[in-house]
């Protein structure tokens, strides 16, 4: 047999990923898939390389929430593989597709511990963390495992699947014509899931008795894209609504019938609520009291079934993928079936006044140094002109603040913390979503949150990305240590010059220390479309221990004494 009629398993790889409108692979180079991916770059595949696999991971994660197509990390073998899982774990966790393809070493030593270089049974460790894990023995499987790999990550719940790929896979040869015809395309990867109609019948029957329904819609519908449906239906009924931080933008946050400035009365408060693509996990309290009302009753709907009366007991569980089952509401209900509640609605529009009013005061202040209200006001008047910038966001208080001052318009564009409340995912989610939108992104990020991929600033600069990261800078995790004293464990090098990071990586760096110098300067690089770093000189006393989830500090039961 001549050389021109056989493939190998790199050439399988790469023409399974592109068969499957793969365009894009995060990762971080080395043994054993170096050269696999040279031949994806070679082949057409944008690669973005990293400086840890968990950004990259990160970053495919973040892009399989923005296009609905799994994210690609690939790694190495062990410490690579590990480096990635916690990417893939978050994104299980949020619900965001993804693959993680590593590399693994000589499974016959790997299984008898016989030391093989980066020697680890990855698809044991994967297994638990992951919607699902699967390895590829032979070269004639790779179409097969590809796909396998695939669906599981976009059907049903998306979530993050572990690909193990031997390096012995790799190298193998097969016949280029059976190589070819192993070869499959996914038909229809995540199938519409439409609910059945007595689901639909019950859940309008609760809503239709409701005197004060309540719609929360959570990060499950702005990736099933339902926003025109959902708009649709909410407009239709007048019903107030409240997002979830990733939700923010699905309808635009000064929407009259966003409930978001009363949180806590319309949930206290609401006798019926809708759940869409939202879990009642510690972000919803477990949709227990206090914040919520023992009497309400619940209409949820999620694809996945197991989900309901996860916590507390559902009335109307709709089964379905949001978008065909709002799709399905909006058919099924008669005009008027589901009434506008005037009272509730001017009940919830008063508190809203208020919240806003006493907020106002904070937002307006204008205390130096800044604090996180006064420079999140400049920040938010900055992006005022640019409604197409995609913000990514970790921290506790310049989350927390950030969600609650910086306002969306637009669906999936407020990236953050998430489910997991996980610090690490800022430039990974920074670098992942201006690789798939190619729009501005800017990343408001705590000093401690930064650090922890803060090296990710050379490969924002090395692909020239349209990055603007600030960072509030108070010398610390939640806020800065006295001057004087020594470093607690909370405290980070007192004005560390954050901005110099990225000049040594030809990047703009901006050092300022008030609000019409944030402001300006984010302006500027926004304007700029070039790598930004914004060292954002904050009070080191602003900010609580944990933001705004103190109360999930365990406290010393014998100091209360
Ligand atoms: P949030 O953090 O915004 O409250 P969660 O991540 O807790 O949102 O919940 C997202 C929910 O959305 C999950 O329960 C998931 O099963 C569900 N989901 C994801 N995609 C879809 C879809 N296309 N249709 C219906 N439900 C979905
Ligand atoms: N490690 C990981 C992976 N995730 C975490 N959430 C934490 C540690 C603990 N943690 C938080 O929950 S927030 C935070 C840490 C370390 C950083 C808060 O400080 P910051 O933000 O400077 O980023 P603020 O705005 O100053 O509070």
């Amino acid at each position: 047999m001549s050389d021109a009629e056989l493939t190998d398993g790199f050439h399988l790889v790469v023409d399974a990923l592109q068969l499957n409108g793969i365009d894009t692979i995060f990762g971080v180079a080395g043994i054993p898939i170096t050269d696999l991916l040279r031949l994806a770059q070679a082949k057409g595949i944008r690669y973005f390389g990293f400086r840890h696999e968990q950004s990259a991971g990160n970053a495919a994660a973040i892009a399989g929430f923005l296009t609905q197509k799994p994210g690609i990390c690939m790694t190495v073998s062990a410490p690579g593989f590990l480096n990635g899982m916690v990417a893939l774990a978050n994104a299980t966790t949020n619900c965001f597709p993804m693959i993680l393809v590593s590399g693994s070493s000589d499974r016959a030593i790997v299984d008898l511990e016989q030391g093989d270089y980066e020697e680890l049974d990855q698809l044991s460790a994967a297994r638990p963390y992951a919607k699902a894990a699967y390895r590829i023995n032979r070269p004639q499987d790779i179409g097969t495992g590809i796909a396998r790999a695939i669906r599981a990550a976009v059907s049903g719940r998306p979530g993050g699947v572990y690909l193990d790929l031997t390096a012995e896979v790799l190298g193998s040869a097969l016949n280029a014509e059976a190589g070819r015809k192993s070869l499959v395309k996914v038909v229809d990867p995540a199938p519409s899931a439409p609910p059945a109609p007595e689901a639909l019948a019950r859940a309008i029957a609760l809503l239709a008795n409701a005197e004060r329904p309540l719609a929360i819609l959570g990060k499950g519908a702005a990736y099933a894209r339902a926003e025109a449906e959902i708009r649709a239906f909410l407009e239709a009924t007048g019903m107030p609504f409240l997002p979830m931080s990733m939700a923010k933008g699905l309808l635009p946050d000064d929407h009259p019938q966003s409930a978001a400035a009363a949180r806590s009365y319309a949930i206290g408060n609401a006798d019926v609520v809708l759940l869409a693509g939202a879990r009642l996990n510690w972000l919803l309290s477990h949709g227990r009291p206090p914040l919520w009302n023992e009497n309400a009753r619940l209409v949820q709907v999620d694809i996945s079934p197991t989900e309901i009366d996860s916590n507390r007991a559902i009335a109307a569980p709709v089964v379905g993928d949001i978008k065909s089952t709002f799709a399905a509401l909006n058919a099924a209900m008669r005009p008027g079936q589901i009434r506008r509640q005037a009272a509730w609605m001017d009940e919830i529009g008063k508190r809203k006044q208020q919240n806003i009013e006493r907020m106002a005061a904070r937002l307006n202040a204008d205390p130096s140094p800044m604090n996180f209200s006064s420079a999140l006001r400049a920040v938010r008047n900055a992006l005022a002109a640019h409604p197409d910038v995609y913000i990514v966001n970790e921290g506790a208080n310049t989350l927390d603040f950030g969600r609650n001052i910086i306002d969306m318009n637009l669906p999936r564009h407020r990236l953050d913390s998430g489910t997991w409340g996980v610090m690490g995912i800022g430039m990974g989610y920074a670098i992942g979503a201006a690789a798939v939108t190619g729009k501005p992104v800017v990343a408001i990020e705590g000093d401690s949150a930064f650090g922890f991929s803060g090296m990710e600033v050379e490969t924002i600069c090395r692909y020239e990305l349209p990055v603007t990261t600030i960072i509030f800078n108070n010398n610390g995790v939640y806020r800065g240590d006295p001057a004087g004293r020594p470093y607690s464990p909370t405290g980070l090098l007192r004005d560390a010059r954050y901005d110099r990071i990225i000049e040594a990586f030809g990047g703009k760096g901006y050092h300022v220390t008030d609000t019409p110098g944030l402001g300006g300067a984010l302006a500027e690089a926004i304007a700029s479309g070039k790598p930004a770093l914004i060292n954002a000189v904050i009070d080191p006393t602003a900010g609580t221990e944990s933001g705004h989830i103190q109360n999930l500090n365990p406290r010393s039961a014998a100091q209360a004494r």
